[in-house]
């Protein structure tokens, strides 16, 4: 949304805000939006989402369903969408799982981010021994049918996931996918698009936040040269797996992608660390986002602490095992309600 729209969107609240209390009450002032009580509202209001990643197998808990649907507005499949989830078989797609999380994110009006249709990792076994121009095929087959199957459901795809090498060379990770050909990634955006026109098409890596980091400059050059060219890229998700320090340059970071003309998303985010330290490290993260106008949404990596990949060791989200608001999920929501 852009800033009309967006003063229009909250006009248009506080009116219809003033409309239900006239004779009841005092009118709601024009121009302040009310804050909002939960991450996916109070986010909406300054034009952006909040999401988690959602596990299917979690759908039955009452108090993680319960989470879900009062805080978040956008919903990514933790598992459910990878390539070994979907197409177990040569050719034989199965959506089962990931279907039960698009339906229950829907049918509570939320969004849904997919991923991912391209990685190196969690291939199903019949891809792995694959290599060269069969590999190809394979991949643009599956990416057409997978964002075929759910065209118009999703509104941003991760496209690729995790191409770029760890370390100092800034260059490609090697696998079996980049052995096809260096212009593997972009044969496989061009594929999404063909395969779902309506879909925002992401980049999306880990270790890509720090600025000065050979990883982001790296996954920078490729940006820079994909819209220099036209191939199909809309936005980069930075996944922020942080530690207990967030790096002094992620607002730069976010800035510099997305001053190449695409959204920057914030898509996997956990922190380590517990109380007035980790809700500190939160709020700086969401206002480096609000600070970014092509930031446009914010998802954690799950919702409870004990949801967490990173779960025993590192108790890195917004909520508790019991369901309970941490410190940290009070230090977003005020930083969320504080742009309103
Ligand atoms: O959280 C996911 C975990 O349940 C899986 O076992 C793992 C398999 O590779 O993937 C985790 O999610 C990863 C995501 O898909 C890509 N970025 C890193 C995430 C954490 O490992």
């Amino acid at each position: 949304m852009n800033l009309t729209a967006r003063s229009v969107s909250r006009a248009l609240i506080v009116t219809t805000l003033a409309v239900v209390t006239t004779g009841v009450t005092a009118l709601v002032p024009i121009g302040s939006a009310s804050a909002a009580s939960t991450l996916g509202a109070s986010a909406a209001q300054t034009g952006r989402y909040f999401g988690a990643a959602v596990a299917a197998h979690r759908l039955g808990d009452a108090t993680y369903t319960g989470i879900l649907n009062r805080e978040f507005d956008m919903v990514t499949a933790e598992n459910e969408m990878k390539m070994d989830a979907t197409e177990p078989n040569r050719n034989q797609f199965s959506y089962g799982n990931a279907d039960r999380i698009v339906n229950h994110a829907r049918s509570q009006g939320k969004r849904v981010r997919g991923h991912t249709l391209a990685w190196h990792s969690q291939q199903p076994g019949w891809m792995r021994g694959m290599e060269g121009s069969a590999l190809r095929s394979a991949l643009v087959n599956h990416i057409s049918k997978v964002a075929a199957y759910y065209r118009g459901k999703i509104y941003t795809w991760d496209v690729v996931n995790e191409a770029f090498a760890d370390g100092g060379s800034g260059g490609r990770r090697d696998s079996n996918l980049q052995r096809t050909g260096n212009d593997w990634i972009e044969v496989a955006f061009r594929t999404a698009r063909a395969a779902d026109p309506g879909a925002k098409l992401c980049y999306n890596d880990y270790s890509i936040e720090d600025w000065s980091a050979a990883k982001t400059q790296g996954v920078y050059r490729m940006v820079r040269d994909f819209k220099s060219r036209g191939v199909p890229i809309d936005c980069v998700g930075l996944q922020a797996h942080f530690g207990t320090g967030i790096p002094g340059s992620f607002q730069t970071t976010l800035q510099n992608f997305a001053s190449l003309g695409v959204d920057v998303q914030i898509t996997e985010l956990d922190i380590a660390g517990s109380g007035a330290q980790q809700a500190d490290n939160y709020r700086r993260v969401t206002q480096a986002c609000l600070a970014v106008a092509r930031c446009n949404g914010i998802t954690t990596w799950g919702i409870r602490d004990t949801d967490s990949w990173r779960y025993p060791g590192v108790s890195p989200l917004l909520f508790d095992g019991a369901g309970n608001k941490k410190p940290a999920y009070t230090a977003v929501l005020n930083a969320l309600n504080a742009r309103n």
